[in-house]
């Protein structure tokens, strides 16, 4: 084959390559971000040095395996586990969440604020008046279990449609619960129509343990992302300014970057 045959053939195959990712980028989120394909390959996290390298390769070849599976795995109701994990917080010792918990938090709202067209904040039974979604998923915590439990709650999206969309510079949401935990989502998890924030679980009210009255599910990730006990959300451009600024309490202890399951 002759030199110029080669580099064509190389051409060729990268543009394929290219385009594959542009589509799948495109309708596995990009709801809110149509046809700008490399947003979905930055990291949350940007560290300094080696550990920072690896986090980004750890992302960019997940994000790269996730791109042609649209969703994860639903199972059937049968394979539900019997009694799923209570893991780590069970109940925040925060005087505020005691006092929501005490009402059955008829009094709790959820502030959707910062780069967002109309901020809001939102009861439970508004929540439960927007589109719903059920999923029933394997949760994969990082320490080592998994169960299957079936989810119910409003799609992230749909919440984030509701305070009338997010504005030019919106990059990342920040969640933050109460107990004192945050975790940073980028675009490509909140516009995943399997990211929900669930009321329900198992077809009941979600259980105290595992994070009521709502908590995310954003299933193409480890446990340690599926906040319990949400308190607010907050649209931002960057996540300096939250925590130790790497985007999460985990990542701000030291953790690193985690694939989704
Ligand atoms: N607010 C809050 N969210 C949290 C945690 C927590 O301790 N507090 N633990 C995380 C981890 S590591 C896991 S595995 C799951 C556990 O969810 P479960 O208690 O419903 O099993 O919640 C995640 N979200
Ligand atoms: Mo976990």
């Amino acid at each position: 084959m002759s030199k110029r045959k080669v580099l064509e053939d190389k051409r060729q195959k990268l543009l394929t390559r290219r385009n594959l990712i542009k589509r799948a980028g495109a309708l596995g989120g990009g709801l809110l971000l149509t046809g700008c394909d490399t947003q979905f390959y930055k990291p949350p996290v940007v560290r300094d040095g080696l550990m920072g390298v690896a986090d980004i390769m750890t992302m960019a070849s997940q994000r790269m395996l996730m791109s042609n599976e649209q969703l994860v795995q639903e199972h059937d109701s049968s394979e539900i586990t019997k009694n799923f994990p209570v893991w780590n917080q069970s109940n925040p010792e925060d005087e505020e969440y005691q006092r929501l918990r005490s009402t059955n938090y008829q009094d709790w709202r959820l502030p959707v604020t910062g780069l967002i067209n109309n901020p809001i904040s939102i009861s439970l039974s508004d929540l439960k008046r927007m589109p719903r979604r059920s999923q029933t998923t394997m949760h994969i915590c990082e320490q080592g279990w998994s169960a299957i439990a079936e989810w119910t709650g409003t799609p992230l999206l749909s919440v984030i449609q509701a305070a009338g969309g997010i504005k030019p510079e919106a990059k990342y949401i920040m969640i933050s619960a109460y107990g004192g935990w945050y975790e940073g989502y980028d675009m490509f998890d909140v516009t995943h129509p399997q990211t929900i924030l669930a009321y329900g679980m198992n077809g009941k009210d979600l259980p105290l343990g595992n994070g009521a009255p709502l908590r995310l599910r954003v299933e193409r990730h480890c446990g340690y992302k599926q906040l319990k006990f949400i308190k607010s959300i907050e649209v931002v451009s960057s996540v300096e300014n939250f925590g130790r600024g790497t985007g999460g309490l985990n990542s701000d202890y030291g953790f690193h970057w985690y694939a989704g399951a």
